[in-house]
């Protein structure tokens, strides 16, 4: 029996479709059945599909929620004369063809400008644009009591957002009283508040200290951005979070120290969620060691860490520890005046770019590291990848599972391609993949959004028609 989608409703538009025969996940089960889309929705799951229009044969495929990447920065404002290389277009372009629905990128904007302003500037850059559903978090980094007496407040309640703080970056970094006023201003609007967590006066110093000793090449962003500076802040943000009551979202876990924390977490009766990202499985520190300033395409925060390390951070998507996987896609070029090799970037890793493109491996990488080498099944991999982010952030359950009633956001996967990841292979707008050469088992081949294949065959097939995703709850 071939696997198509259906049309489970007669009075369904052209978009309906009929399939059949796949492996379809959920974060709860795996289960043969058809699927019918009526009209932007999943309508049927199992039985006849009366009258069903399009067929989509799935046949040895696996049918999954469509990810959504929680974590990724798509054409922020992040200084001056920083660019990132990929607008929403070629962002979203991207992660389309990695498997994804929805992204969610941060509005960022410099201390004591307009944040409400920024949004809208920022929500109109994706709208006409993205070939996802773009979802929007907000960032903060300015705590005067002004602002957390009036906009930002009321950002949170109409839009319902997550609010990012940094405890890392000069220009941007929030100190304990800040996350502690930020954090209360959170919780009085039920918002949670992610967090990126590294020291930033142990990172200074330690830069200060490399760069005194004539240590500028790529690496020394790794060794000034130890793992103690993020088990110290991981644990200090929590009991931060503690204090203020308030859910947490930590981002980015790359270490086996700073799991502990967040394992010891909920005994404390902390709301507590963990994310990790694929550098923190398959990338290491030496990587920033590859000769001809290669390294700097590896330059990202937290840095990766070594072999025992990754192995310690496959604990928290094996267990329940981490709900999270996400891309913290934040791509630049390699050979740009304004990337990675800029003039500054190329005297000194404090001027290296700081991010890389994965927006699109993301979930290739997990699918094959994960699934295939039977290190989580297939319901955790869609619990990591969209059903705990649609919780995460709000938008469950319109997305991130397959159930009648949600968004027909779909992504039907062949386990068996066997391919070997090229840049020149990937959609983003940057001109490297830290992942170059990396062989990989499953790829998608078509990816549905809201009822309406953009991916089909491996191909773009429809124009952008990304809707921001409304914030349940
Ligand atoms: N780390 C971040 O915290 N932000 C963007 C890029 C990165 O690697
Ligand atoms: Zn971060
Ligand atoms: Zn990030």
């Amino acid at each position: 029996m071939p696997f198509d989608l259906a049309n489970a409703n007669a009075n369904a538009n052209a978009n309906a479709n009929a399939n059949a025969n796949g492996t379809v996940a959920t974060a709860a089960d795996v289960f043969k059945a058809d699927i019918g889309i009526a009209d932007v929705r999943i309508a049927q799951i199992g039985g006849t599909m009366e009258g069903a229009g399009r067929r989509i044969d799935a046949s040895g495929r696996y049918v999954l929620p469509g990810g959504i990447d929680s974590h990724v920065h798509i054409a922020q404002a992040s200084g001056p004369g920083i660019v990132m290389a990929d607008d929403f277009d070629s962002a979203t372009r991207a992660a389309a063809f990695g498997g994804n629905t929805t992204v969610m990128p941060f509005c960022l904007r410099e201390r004591g400008t307009s944040l409400a302003a920024a949004f809208r500037d920022y929500r109109a850059l994706a709208d006409g644009a993205s070939h996802t559903d773009p979802g929007f978090h907000l960032n903060f980094t300015d705590p005067t009591p002004q602002v957390l007496g009036q906009e930002r407040p009321a950002l949170i309640a109409e839009e319902n957002r997550l609010v990012k703080v940094l405890m890392t970056y000069e220009a941007m970094r929030m100190d304990d009283a800040g996350i502690l006023a930020t954090t209360d201003v959170a919780r009085r609007h039920g918002a949670k508040v992610m967090v990126h967590c590294e020291n930033e006066d142990v990172i200074a110093f330690l830069s200060e200290r490399a760069a005194g000793a004539d240590d500028v090449a790529p690496r020394a962003h790794a060794t000034t951005r130890p793992v103690a500076a993020e088990r110290e802040a991981t644990h200090r943000a929590l009991t931060l979070a503690e204090v203020v009551d308030v859910p947490i979202v930590i981002v980015h876990v790359s270490n086996g120290t700073a799991i502990d924390q967040i394992a010891r977490a909920p005994a404390r009766g902390l709301d507590i969620t963990a994310e990790t990202c694929p550098q923190y499985l398959v990338l290491q520190a030496d990587d920033l060691s590859r000769d001809n300033w290669e390294g700097a395409k590896y330059v990202c925060s937290p840095p990766p860490r070594d072999a025992a390390e990754q192995e310690n951070c496959w604990r928290g998507p094996r267990s329940n520890l981490f709900d999270l996987f996400s891309s913290d896609h934040c791509p630049f070029r390699y050979e740009d005046v304004q990337g990675k090799r800029n003039p500054a970037g190329l005297r000194s890793f404090r001027h290296i770019r700081n991010g890389i493109p994965r927006i699109e491996t993301r979930l290739p990488i997990l699918v094959s590291e994960g699934v295939m080498k039977g290190r989580i099944d297939l319901p955790r991999f869609v619990a990591l990848t969209a059903t705990n982010n649609a919780k995460t952030c709000g938008m469950y359950p319109r997305k991130g599972t397959i159930a009648i009633g949600p968004d027909a956001d779909i992504a039907i996967w062949n386990p068996e391609i066997r391919r070997t990841i090229r840049h020149a292979d990937l959609h983003d707008a940057a001109d490297y993949t830290p992942y170059e050469g990396l062989e990989v088992a499953g790829w998608p081949e078509t990816v549905i959004l809201r009822g309406t294949p953009v991916i089909g065959d491996g191909r773009l097939v429809a124009k952008a028609a990304g809707r921001e995703v409304p914030r349940l709850g």
